[in-house]
């Protein structure tokens, strides 16, 4: 009778913590998928009171807002995830920890449970799987119709940009160009708030065009290979760009400003090389810098570090 009467109220135990096991994993993922479909409001500042949970400051485009929300939505969800395995192996040391000598109830074939853990993590796969596959094809979106046109030409030891719209033809009929030497480095101006289209060629070896606080870098091949991305600027300001694929001797020397300007001053820069006036006599015209603040070009920094 004793025998009997144990073995049903374990039973009953049994199935009680089954029911409570799958109640807390099933608040688990209403928890993770409620966290990742309300990412799209609420990431910001979120992130921002983490400090982005250590994703790189700055983001001065479009498509570097929509990649930080995807880090901050990731990195919320594993710790949604981490807390509750967390919580799971600190509530199972406590609640099951060694009482006597007998051995515990040895559970085996739980098939609900076993279930469990096999679609749950299919689901927080699938669900990140979902936001960084939107969110990579955001990133590469190409418009029909970009506002300006920017051809990025890379070459060893430097970068030339044209800016190609029709528009932006000089008075030689050909597109306005600003070209980088060792003692000049080249300052691409570009428009705020407008979606502007990169077009990347090289003349000799693989280059890679990154401007950091775009958060974004694509690299530069030879040949009839042409790379496109597209980027609309938010913020006004200079911005360093490099180049970030070992290309030889000076490839740590190959740098270039990006100066994003409102439209407004973009427009009357473009005017100002139309008339004649060279890269820097255009952005003096319009008051800005009228070189690279963000960088040197490498035998001024030569001839610095000798005179220091
Ligand atoms: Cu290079």
């Amino acid at each position: 009778m004793f025998a009997r009467g144990s073995g049903a109220g374990s039973a009953r135990a049994r199935n009680r913590r089954g029911r409570v096991g799958a109640r807390v994993a099933g608040l688990g993922v209403t928890a993770l998928v409620a966290v990742m479909a309300l990412s799209g409001c609420s990431l910001g500042s979120v992130g921002s009171a983490f400090k982005g949970f250590g994703w790189p400051e700055g983001g001065v485009s479009d498509r570097s807002h929509r990649m930080y929300d995807l880090w901050v939505g990731s990195v919320i969800a594993a710790l949604v995830v981490g807390v509750l395995v967390w919580g799971l192996i600190f509530w199972c040391v406590i609640r099951y920890r060694k009482r006597g000598e007998e051995l515990p109830l040895q559970v085996r074939y739980n098939l609900p449970i076993e279930f469990l853990y096999t679609v749950l993590p299919f689901l927080v796969i699938a669900v990140l799987f979902y936001y960084t596959a939107t969110t990579q094809s955001y990133v590469d979106k190409i418009s029909k119709n970009p506002d300006v046109k920017v051809e990025v030409v890379a070459f060893k030891w430097n970068w030339q940009f044209r800016y190609l719209d029709a528009n932006a033809a000089g008075a030689d009929g050909q597109a306005i160009s600003t070209i980088g030497t060792s003692d000049y480095v080249p300052v691409l101006v570009v428009p705020t708030n407008k979606s502007i289209l990169f077009y990347e060629t090289s003349k000799d070896v693989i280059h890679s065009f990154w401007v950091p606080d775009l958060l974004f870098k694509r690299d530069v091949f030879p040949g009839n290979v042409e790379n496109k991305f597209q980027v609309t600027v938010d913020k006004e300001g200079s911005y360093v760009g490099r180049c970030a694929e070992l290309c030889g001797a000076y490839h740590s020397m190959m740098n270039f400003e990006m100066r994003a300007v409102t439209p407004e001053k973009y427009e009357r820069f473009i005017a100002a090389r139309k008339q004649g006036m060279s890269t820097p006599e255009a952005l003096q015209s319009i008051g800005e810098k009228a070189f690279a603040t963000t960088t040197t070009p490498f035998p001024y920094d030569q001839q610095q570090r000798a005179a220091s």
